[in-house]
């Protein structure tokens, strides 16, 4: 690992493979398990810098996709770099373009090469391979990036998976050799789909790479549940234990908690903000649309427990005001709330490995019937 990285395990739970942790970066510390906002397009959906601090985040998340379609990573660059950009001045992660343009674009061809596509913006042919990947983030100047990977659909054939996963690995190789700068740090990410002997291979694949950080990636994209837990079981726990955990595009409260079980760290998800922008809270694992008439003349606050800025000082019956006028603040105070929510439940999480009561506390999220309150 390279000097300016590091990832102290602080402790460890005596039922689970759960575990608390400090991850250091140049740009300051995670302290984990803990939950990553998405900003996608550098910035965190209507929040500003000092609104998403506000909510407990520590690391926020981009994209090399989208910064590559708009602005370009060139004006990032000619900006100082992500950190200056967008004034954010704590890690920041990208994600590699990989999954994106799968889940985004039209495709042309997927080669060993790498994956053709068509620009949404201007429908230009855009070919982006895993040392264009690194070229862009080197660019962006995230502190951790991410390897440009394939993410199989669900349900994928196993045939199909061991492609991708094996194109997977040799992505990553390709993307050890193009990574340019000491200060970022490049983690690989585990493929393989539903299958739990092609995870298991990979993780040791990757392993003996020995890189600074590791993901999970191919979790959350349309299986059911009770998969996602077997998969995330079987993957995590064969991950170096003294390097960092990351779950990719998954951010429930009952995922994160089993998947924090399983001994994963960091999470991303875009369900905060994008709930928000349907009007939808979170409330202690619950959601709530607020523009349902029950909200219109309730007076109380929309969380009582919570300590956000939204729940501290606005009601049920203004936030629902506001989000049945479409009126921007209702998007900005929701996402403060929704964000706040998640993060804080990762830090009472940790608080509660920290004391070795996680799985005494968090017992009922790990039940298998337990329901996700609707
Ligand atoms: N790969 C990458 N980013 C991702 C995923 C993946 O598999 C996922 C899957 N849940 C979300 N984001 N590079
Ligand atoms: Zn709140």
């Amino acid at each position: 690992m390279t000097p300016s990285f590091s990832f102290h395990l602080q402790a460890q739970c005596s039922h689970t493979h759960a575990r608390a942790g400090c991850f250091t970066t140049p740009h300051g510390v995670v302290e984990t398990p803990r939950f990553m906002p998405v900003g996608t397009l550098a910035n965190v959906k209507t929040l500003t810098p000092a609104q998403v601090e506000a909510t407990g985040a520590q690391m926020i998340l981009a994209n090399t996709y989208h910064l590559h379609l708009q602005p370009g990573e060139t004006i990032v660059s000619k900006a100082g770099g992500l950190h200056s950009f967008m004034n954010w001045r704590g890690p920041i992660l990208t994600d590699s373009g990989g999954f994106q343009v799968f889940s985004l674009s039209e495709i042309r061809s997927i080669a060993e090469d790498g994956v053709t596509f068509r620009s949404p913006k201007d429908g230009q042919f855009i070919h982006l391979t895993p040392e264009k990947s690194i070229e862009i983030q080197n660019a962006l100047g995230a502190d951790v990036i991410m390897a440009f990977d394939e993410c199989p659909p669900y349900p994928a054939s196993r045939e199909a998976v061991i492609e991708a996963t094996q194109r997977t690995y040799r992505w990553l190789k390709r993307c050890v050799v193009a990574h340019q700068r000491s200060d970022q740090a490049l983690f690989g990410i585990v493929q393989g789909g539903v299958y739990p002997d092609l995870r298991q291979e990979a993780a040791e694949a990757l392993t003996e790479l020995d890189l600074p950080g590791y993901a999970i990636g191919g979790v959350s994209v349309g299986e059911p549940a009770d998969l996602i837990e077997k998969i995330v079981q079987t993957t995590a726990p064969r991950l170096p234990a003294h390097k960092l955990r990351y779950l990719m595009g998954v951010g429930t409260h009952r995922e994160m908690v089993q998947a924090i079980a399983a001994g994963v760290d960091v999470f991303d998800c875009v369900i905060p903000t994008r709930l928000a922008r349907h009007g939808s809270a979170m409330v202690r694992g619950a959601r709530w649309n607020l523009k349902n008439a029950r909200y219109k003349e309730d007076f109380t606050p929309l969380d009582p427990d919570c300590s956000c800025y939204t729940c501290q000082y606005f009601t049920r019956a203004y936030l629902s005001h506001l989000l049945r006028s479409q009126e921007l603040l209702g998007y900005t105070l929701l996402s403060i709330h929704n964000i706040t929510e998640l993060v804080q439940f990762t830090q009472q999480i940790r608080a509660a490995i920290l004391a070795d009561r996680f799985a005494n506390e968090f017992a009922d999220w790990l039940q298998p019937n337990a329901m996700e309150a609707a």
